[in-house]
């Protein structure tokens, strides 16, 4: 419920479909929540323009959920975890809604490693939403539609929404791009780890979590916190006054889960109440805003039957080193109707 929405407000959309999904999801109809997500991904041309007038008249009814993204590599436990603080959070009386991003789902058409979005229990319970990655050919971006449906989550009345990381590489950053929180998920031991690990990964983390710590491991996941407190020490904190926190849990017993909850519930109230949240939501729509241009220029550019009918053979003598790829670019600016524009951006 946003207090800053004037009473009585009842936006009019532009046909009958368009305004039942709108109630449906402010009054958090799991079948408008998935049709509006199904919406914001959907490839066809007229779909968008749609999906953008639904997000709109939703908007001023999201922002209240904690937005948390849990990434590691896959095998470290991610939707057994997840599985495990859903159902705590949900007995606590919370709607969970968790999505998953993977970049290279859009090239690919499917996750490299074909790792599921697995969570037998939560997926049966009304309070919660599990939505798998987007595959293939999403227009504008696996980490656009993302946001438009975490939006969307949002607006259904979802109080915390997690983003699983299930691609690698660009899906940390994606996530990290869409989320208030993030939470590094690592397994006990890995000296290697502490190497192998990106630096980039762990400056972006809020929380580390060292996932099974239990039965032979506990003693070694001891360790690895304590290693990883040490080595956090040098890396640079997010924000001033808010060390990166280091724990031990099991996803698969239990232990260690509602502390996690509410270190992840405490960090969210210290984010917010310091003001960091709001900057940082700030600057993530303008990033938001930059990406969907970029791809919307592109998409239109390539719309355009003259730049089509070349593009082609402009490819082509790029790859066999005819032409630089930079002024086959600069040919296929010209070529467009927005020549004008291009030139004076060259
Ligand atoms: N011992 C132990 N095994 C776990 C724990 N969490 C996950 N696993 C196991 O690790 C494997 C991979 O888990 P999964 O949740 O699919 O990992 P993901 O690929 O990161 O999503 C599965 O066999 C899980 O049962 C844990 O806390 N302790
Ligand atoms: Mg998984």
């Amino acid at each position: 419920m946003n207090l800053n929405q004037p009473p009585g407000d009842k936006p009019t959309l532009s046909d009958e479909r368009l305004t039942s999904l709108y109630r449906g999801v402010l009054a958090g109809e799991r079948r408008s929540l998935a049709r509006s997500i199904t919406l914001v991904e959907s490839t066809r041309r007229g779909d968008r323009e749609r999906a953008i007038e639904l997000i709109d008249a939703l908007l001023p009814h999201t922002g209240d959920a904690t937005r948390l993204a849990i990434s590691g590599t896959p095998g470290v436990g991610k939707s057994t975890f997840i599985e495990t603080v859903g159902l705590a959070a949900c007995r606590q009386g919370r709607r969970v809604a968790v999505l998953s991003v993977d970049p290279s789902s859009a090239r690919t058409g499917g996750s490299i490693l074909g790792d599921k979005t697995r969570m037998p229990e939560l997926t049966r319970r009304d309070d919660a939403f599990i939505r798998p990655s987007p595959s293939g050919g999403v227009l504008g971006g696996v980490g656009q539609r993302t946001r438009e449906a975490l939006l969307i989550c949002e607006a259904a009345g979802f109080d915390l929404v997690i983003v699983e990381t299930v691609g690698v590489g660009q899906s940390e950053t994606t996530a990290a791009d869409l989320t208030d929180l993030f939470l590094l998920l690592l397994a006990p031991g890995g000296g290697d780890d502490l190497q192998g690990i990106k630096r980039g990964i762990m400056e972006l983390a809020d929380i580390v979590a060292i996932n099974k710590a239990d039965g032979a491991l506990v003693d070694l996941a001891r360790h690895t916190v304590a290693d990883h407190r040490a080595a956090l020490h040098l890396v640079r904190p997010k924000y001033p006054n808010m060390e990166t926190e280091v724990v031990a849990c099991s996803a698969l017993t239990g232990d260690g889960i509602e502390e996690l909850l509410q270190l992840i519930d405490a960090r969210a109230r210290a984010l917010a109440d310091s003001g960091h949240r709001a900057a940082l939501r700030q600057e993530q729509a303008v990033t938001a805003l930059h990406a969907d241009l970029l791809y919307e220029l592109r998409a239109r550019l390539l719309r355009d039957p003259d730049v089509a009918d070349r593009l082609g053979e402009l490819e082509l003598a790029v790859r066999q080193g005819h032409r630089s790829p930079g002024s086959a670019a600069a040919e296929v600016l010209d070529r467009s109707s927005g020549q004008q524009t291009s030139r004076t951006i060259g």
